[in-house]
């Protein structure tokens, strides 16, 4: 099972879309959306590709939101068993604060207790918050027990369902911004490697871990002026030149003990003429990835 985690307009939302649509093809897979603190309609996964081919990448997730997608990859389309993937999205604060939040978890589970009720279903949820193994189906049973949650339970929601993510999945996606790191590149900040120290402390056990640079389009100049070759058809060298330039970086490196594979990816909703169309790159080697079996130990490129 793959759970896929970023910061902040990392791309998750548009990463989930397109990998759904890579993997589904016109096919539609089983999926759910649920919205805790939002009175909005949740659209489904599919719903915002059309939405994309019409007006773009979607609208931002609010701060005081938590969105869950998944959507279920039969073995017909994807080798091995039957795999749920899971994106959400979530106000980016609550990731970088995650690794002071596992600390003190208790804090999380008093918090939800509070406004949790004592039928069976009710403690069956709480206890798997407090193993740290909150499913998307619990989360759905809450969004019902709790529709409006009052920030500071909503925020105890969401770490308790991230770091059960985190423990819980055996394949997890760390995207990392292409827009920070052209702008690190670039010598403008150095953003990424704050995000970088983040994942090195949440990867916790064994897991089968990969990283994607979201927004590869961005870096085609920048890689092109560097190396004179175009990233659609240097893919590899792509991704090893990204690797190399933030291997300077020691918590880079440190986080890359923990990584099986890396991957670069584009989304780009484009028109043709009168067609409206989603320009989706990289997603291939992804698939891969996930339908391989967890070799752990297989590190690396
Ligand atoms: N050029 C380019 N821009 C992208 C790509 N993917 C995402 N973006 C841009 O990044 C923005 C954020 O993407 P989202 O997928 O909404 O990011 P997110 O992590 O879900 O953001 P929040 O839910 O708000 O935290 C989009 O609105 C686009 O402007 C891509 O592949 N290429
Ligand atoms: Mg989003």
């Amino acid at each position: 099972m793959v759970f896929i985690a970023g910061p902040t307009a990392s791309g998750k939302t548009v990463f989930g879309i397109g990998l759904y649509k890579y993997i589904a093809g016109d096919a539609k897979l089983e999926n759910d959306t649920i919205y805790i603190g939002s009175n909005d309609f949740p659209p489904a996964i599919d719903e915002l590709y059309y939405y994309m081919l019409e007006h773009g990448y979607p609208i931002a997730t609010k701060p005081d939101e938590l969105r869950v997608y998944g959507f279920k990859v039969d073995p017909s389309i994807l080798g091995g068993e039957q795999t749920f993937i899971e994106f959400a999205d979530y106000a980016g604060e609550h990731l970088e604060k995650l690794p002071k939040v596992m600390k003190k978890y208790d804090e999380v589970v008093n918090e939800i207790s509070k406004s949790i009720g004592s039928s069976k279903e009710e403690e069956e949820i709480l206890h798997r918050i407090k193993v740290r193994k909150l499913t998307f189906n619990d989360i759905k049973k809450l969004s019902g027990i709790i529709p409006k949650a009052e920030k500071s339970l909503l925020d105890s929601i969401i770490y308790a369902y991230l770091i059960s993510q985190l423990n819980i999945q055996t394949k997890l996606i760390l995207l990392i911004d292409g827009e920070k790191i052209l702008r690190y590149f670039k010598g403008e900040d150095t953003r990424i490697v704050y995000d970088l120290i983040i994942y090195k402390r949440l990867i916790i056990g064994d897991k089968n871990v990969c990283l994607v640079t979201t927004k590869a389009d961005l870096l085609d100049e920048i890689f092109e002026e560097e190396t004179g070759k175009t990233r659609v058809e240097n893919k590899k060298k792509f991704i090893k030149w990204i690797d190399k330039k933030l291997k300077v970086e020691s918590p880079y490196r440190e986080l890359r003990k923990d990584v099986s594979k890396i991957f670069a990816t584009s989304v780009r909703p484009i028109k043709y003429g009168r067609e409206h169309g989603v320009n989706i790159w990289g997603f291939e080697d992804i698939k891969k990835w996930i339908e391989s079996v967890s070799l752990l130990g297989d590190r690396l490129l």
